[in-house]
């Protein structure tokens, strides 16, 4: 792992919230709606996103890495999130295209630190070593109660099985989305905090404007994050 990333001029977006809030599709609607406009846009994900990452996802999702302990996922994660950041997001970040991660630190931060009791110390040092520089220029967080969250997860995953993380809970995915909500609350200027019940086509214009206005310097009448 090495903290080197010299920055920009690139764009760099990500998409936060539980299972099943929306986070996969409006990632991609958001990419589809950059690249209308002209931008060269990268679509990628977490965990994953580069050759490297995805074998770890595949280690952590199939839970496996599991009787190891949330510390050693913790490190998974972190191994899997420095591939990605090396391997595809500061490479375009520095050839001037925008990325859209569909999730990123924030999800390390809330499924491994707040949920599963590791360390915050031990997150924020894997977190300056692995991203360093390279934190997103805006953060879109889908915000839906866990039980909307987790019905669309389910009917999505047909008769397939849970993942490592989808099997917990309703009450371990409520905390998430708590935790998810208290990191935005602390850092307004990278969150926008977007309502995840409306229709998808309401969701997406929300964020269409959150866009517009943090990053494309669109001036907005109205309040996004407003239900
Ligand atoms: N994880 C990840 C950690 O613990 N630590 C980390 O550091 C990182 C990076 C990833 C798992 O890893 C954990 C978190 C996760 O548990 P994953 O397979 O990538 O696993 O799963 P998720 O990221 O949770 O993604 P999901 O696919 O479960 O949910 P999405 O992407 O939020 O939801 P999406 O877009 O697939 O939508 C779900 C369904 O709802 C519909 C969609 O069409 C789809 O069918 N939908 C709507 N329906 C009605 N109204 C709307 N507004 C809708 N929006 C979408």
């Amino acid at each position: 792992m090495s903290a080197e990333s010299s920055r920009k001029p690139g764009k760099f977006i990500t998409f936060e919230g539980g299972e099943g809030s929306g986070k996969s599709t409006h990632a991609a609607a958001l990419a589809d709606r950059l690249k209308a406009r002209g931008l060269d846009v990268v679509l990628t994900r977490e965990p994953g996103g580069s050759p490297g990452a995805e074998i770890i996802r595949h280690i952590i999702l199939s839970g496996i890495a599991k009787p190891l302990g949330t510390e050693t996922e913790t490190i998974l994660f972190a191994a899997a999130r420095d591939d990605h950041v090396k391997a595809t997001i500061l490479p375009a970040l520095q050839a001037g295209r925008w990325v859209v991660s569909d999730r990123f630190i924030d999800s390390t931060r809330v499924y491994q630190g707040v949920v599963g009791k590791v360390d915050m110390k031990l997150i924020r040092a894997l977190e300056r070593v692995t991203v360093g520089e390279t934190m997103p220029d805006l953060t879109i967080l889908i915000d839906v109660p866990a039980n909307i969250g987790l019905a669309r997860a389910k009917t999505r995953r047909g008769t397939g099985a849970a993942d490592r993380f989808e099997a917990e809970s309703v009450e371990f995915h409520e905390e998430l989305r708590q935790a998810f909500l208290n990191i935005a609350a602390r850092e307004p200027k990278r969150f926008a905090v977007i309502d995840g019940r409306a229709p998808r086509e309401v969701v997406a214009e929300r964020i269409w404007q959150a866009v517009e206005q943090r990053l494309l310097g669109v001036p907005q009448a109205l309040d996004v994050a407003a239900p």
